[in-house]
Formats: C-alpha cells, structure tokens, sequence
C-alpha cells in the first residue's frame, strides 16, 4: 500500500494514489498507456530505445531522497504518478476564495479554465521530448547524452502527471484531451503544439542547452505559479514535478557553462585575445562568444512569449479564482487579493516602449516574467564569471524584452536588442547580427559529431566537474549496445 510518501510498484503505473483503490481512472490510465508508449516510440528520442541508459527513477516523495539510479531501457521506464505529500488544514492562499480550505475537487464554476491550464502545461511536455529526439545521434559525450534522456523521460512523467488530473477529475472530456495530448506533434503543419516554442526546432545541443536553461525555467515559474493552486491535487502535482524540474536547468546552465570554459581555454591556448576574431575561434573547432550570445538572443525572446500577453484577463480570473497564484505566492507579504494595486508594465504605445501602471491583477503574467527574468540574470551572471577569470574581455546580457517577439505589445514591430523601435528595413539589415544566422547555424551543426566512447568530450565543451550519481569521468552513462 502506498503510504503518501513511497510509491506503489506493485501494478502497472507506480503511484502514490492508491490507483488500486480507484478502478476507474486505474483503467483509464491503463487504456491510455499502449497509446503513450507508441507515442514514445514513435517520438521520442530516436536510435536510443533499447540502449541501457543510467537514469533515475522516483521511488518516493519525500525531499530527502526520493530517487534511485539504475540502467534502464527507455521504453521500460517506471512513469508513474507521483504527487508531492498533502499538506494537512491546507488553505486557498490568494484571490477571492482566500482562507477557504483548499478544493480537492473541481469546483464547478472553474472547470474549463483548469482544464485549459491543464492542456496548455500537459501539452509543453510532450512538445519537449518531440523537438529533442535527433539529439541523441549527436551526443557530444555519453554523460550528455544520459542527461538528455533523462530530461526526456521525465518530460514524459509530466505528461503522466496532467493525464492523471485530467483523467481523475474531468471525466470523459478529459479522457479526449488525454488522446489529443498524445496526438498534437511538435512542428506540425496541421496538428502542432498549442504554444509557439514549443514548434521551434532544437537542431543542435547549444539550443538544448538554452532550452533547458531559458524554457525549462519558464516551465519552473508557470510550476511554482500552479504549485500554489487551490485545487490542491494541482498543486501538490506540480510541487514534486519541481522537484524533477531543478535538474534539467542545472544541465542547461552547465551545458552553456561548459560550452564557454572550452572556448575560453581554447582562446588562451591560442593567444586570441578578442572574442569578436570569430574566423579565428571557429578554426580552433569551438563556438565564438558572439554566436553564444546570439543564441541567448533567440531562446530569451521565445520564451518571453510563453508568458503570455503583457495585460490579461485570463491570468487576472486565474488569480482571483484561485486556480494559479504568483511565483511563490506564500512567501509574499501583502493582501493577496490584490484588487487595489497596480503594478508597473512596459508597453508599447505610439511605437515607443514605456512603462505604465497597470492594474495589478491584469499584469500577473508580467509579474511572474519579471520574475523569470530575475531568476535568468543569475544565471548569466554565472556564465560572466567565467568569462572573466578567463581573462577575457566580453559579456553576455538579457535582452530588452521588446526584441524579437510574436506575442502581447511588441510583436507589433520590431525592436533593438536595447528595446528601440527599428523599420522594417533597419531590422531585416540588422537581424543577423542580433539572432543566428543560417551561417552561424552551419558553423555549430559542423560541430556536431557524435562522441561515444565512455569518458571522451567533444572538442567544443568542456567535461563536468562532477559526474552524475558522483560516477568518476569514465563512467559508461549509456550502454549503446548490450
Ligand atoms: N502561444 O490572455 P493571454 C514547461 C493565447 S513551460 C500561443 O495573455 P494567458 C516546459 C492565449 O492562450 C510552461 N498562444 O493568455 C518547459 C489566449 O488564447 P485564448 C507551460 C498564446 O492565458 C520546457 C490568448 O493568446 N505552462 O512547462 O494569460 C520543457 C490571450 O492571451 C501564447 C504554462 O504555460 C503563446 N505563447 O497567458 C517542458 C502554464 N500566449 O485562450 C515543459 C499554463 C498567449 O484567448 N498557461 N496565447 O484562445 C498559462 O498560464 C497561460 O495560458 C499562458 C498565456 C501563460 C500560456
């Protein structure tokens, strides 16, 4: 029996619900599983399925050791449904039901926005592992390469993770939603994913890395936003999903990390002192600053759309619902209604960018991006640091948040990485200096040579400082062939 805190291997889907108690969503899910191990197979990651990959798997939920690491065929992975353990007397934190014992149902007045920011989150997931699945074939190491796939399979437990409310709480329709989640393909002409990133291509692993630093942590925030719901099954979803979250954004920002120590040392070695002699820095096989910062620049602006529009009255009827509260919403000191204040926003009036007050509640989306951003800039301060004991004279920085957008205020033109507003001409002129050129991009996919044998680094990265598990550098992450 499952205690709340270890997990049911017993049966099919490994959970901590006591699935067995519960025969209708048990053969939901069980229905559902053929169609989503298809799914896998079809689109997940590609060339890999019966290699023998180091991962680690959820045996419990409790913070203090909750995974184990063993070899795995992907296919075989134990995805299952985990919800993070109930907190007792838990209350609704915000909004207008503030102080009202948390829901464990669906209250009827909010099913179909629930279900709709049940559907957006369940759909990123899958989109993920979709625009990941060539990497695997380009490996730079077979640590990266275990990372990767374990990003992977853990997009596709979240997947579990929204099916699972879906199929628990919305009956039929969420039964149908549950088929079109596995249906919707990332890219597709006709079907494709519901939100704009989620269609961009990842061709080569400097995008994975950016990725899983820039989009992974939008994933944190919109996490932590829903972490706080008053539909408690919702919210303790999302506080072990963050548990898993943590990882993927520590192998973007080490990805990118890495990626600038090997060619900082490069330069050295090389006595090129300025980052900007990019004809010099390619020769030596590894990836100039510049174009670094360039894709920064691309994966920045694409993730800035995924907060949505600057003013919203679907993140405002969220809040007040109590469906979906700001980025850790519980440590914030004030009235947590907010129907008094306002909150400052950069719009785009006249063609000029300005700053204007707007209501508080209609500005949520652009309170948990400022959020975003702030948890963003650690990071490049991070890479900065590098750079500079490298001793070398450059700095990487966040964009204005007008450049390059296609969704709210400023998809309406076109904008200077320092947030001024450019015609048409100026920007087509300038764009390749600013975003990856389809030059830059030929450069980087040059770079992409598989790197196979166990403890080997491709030429353009740096190796880790630790392994993972704490496994010393010549550690077979994955077993290609048995
Ligand atoms: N693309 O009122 P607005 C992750 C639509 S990532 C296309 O501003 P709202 C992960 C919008 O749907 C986290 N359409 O919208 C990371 C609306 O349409 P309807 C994913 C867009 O609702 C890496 C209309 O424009 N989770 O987990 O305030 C790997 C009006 O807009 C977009 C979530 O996002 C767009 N970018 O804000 C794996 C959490 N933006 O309904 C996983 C749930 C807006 O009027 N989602 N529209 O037809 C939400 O909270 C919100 O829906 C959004 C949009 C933030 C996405």
């Amino acid at each position: 029996m499952p205690d709340g805190m270890n997990v049911d291997y017993d049966g099919l889907i490994p959970n901590n619900v006591d699935l067995n108690a519960d025969a209708r969503v048990r053969k939901a899910l069980e229905t559902w599983h053929p169609g989503y191990i298809d799914w896998w197979k079809d689109m997940g990651p590609e060339g890999f399925q019966e290699s023998l990959v180091y991962l680690r798997t959820a045996i419990s939920v409790d913070p203090k050791g909750w995974a184990k690491f063993d070899y795995v065929k992907m296919p075989d992975y134990k995805w299952g449904i985990l919800l993070a353990p109930a907190v007792p007397d838990r209350r609704i934190g915000f909004g207008q039901h503030k102080g009202e014992p948390a829901w464990q149902e669906v209250p009827g007045e909010y099913r179909a926005m629930l279900r709709r920011l049940l559907v957006i989150q369940g759909d990123t997931e899958p989109a993920s592992v979709e625009q990941q699945r060539h990497l695997g074939k380009t490996a730079p190491s077979l640590y990266d390469m275990r990372n990767l796939f374990q990003v992977n399979v853990e997009e596709g437990r979240h997947l579990w993770a929204m099916v699972y409310l879906l199929q628990k709480y919305f009956g039929k329709d969420g039964r149908e939603e549950a088929e079109e989640l596995l249906r919707r393909r990332s890219g597709h002409q006709d079907t494709p994913r519901m939100l704009g990133a989620f269609n961009e291509a990842t061709p080569d692993w400097l995008s994975f890395f950016m990725f899983t630093f820039f989009t992974d942590r939008d994933g944190k925030m919109q996490l932590e936003a829903l972490a706080q719901s008053g539909f408690d099954p919702l919210s303790r979803t999302c506080r072990f999903m963050l548990t898993e979250e943590a990882h993927h954004m520590f192998v973007g920002e080490t990805g990118v990390q890495r990626v600038i120590e090997r060619t900082c040392q490069a330069m050295k070695e090389n006595g090129i002192a300025d980052p900007h002699d990019i004809d010099r820095v390619r020769a030596l096989g590894v990836i100039d600053l510049p174009t670094v910062q360039k894709k920064v620049n691309l994966h920045f602006s694409l993730t800035l759309d995924l907060f949505g529009n600057e003013v919203s009255t679907n993140a405002a009827n969220a809040y007040n619902s109590g469906l979906k509260g700001r980025y850790r919403e519980d440590k914030l000191e004030d009235d947590h209604r907010l129907l008094d204040s306002t909150y400052p926003v950069l719009r785009c009036v006249d063609g000029q960018v300005v700053k204007e007050e707007v209501a508080a509640l209609s500005a949520l989306n652009m309170r948990l991006r400022d959020d975003y951003v702030v948890d963003c800039q650690g990071g490049i301060g991070r890479w900065n640091k590098a750079i500079e004991k490298a001793g070398i004279n450059f700095r990487l920085a966040l964009l204005n948040v007008a450049f390059n957008r296609r969704i709210g205020e400023f998809s309406k033109v076109h904008a200077d990485p320092d947030g001024r507003v450019l015609d048409a001409g100026t920007w087509a002129a300038k764009r390749d200096a600013w975003l990856p050129s389809g030059e830059d991009d030929l450069f980087i996919t040059s770079l992409m040579r598989p790197v196979d044998a166990a403890g080997a680094y491709a030429g353009w990265i740096a190796a880790p400082k630790v392994g993972i598990d704490n496994k010393p550098g010549h550690f077979e992450y994955v077993k290609l062939h048995e």
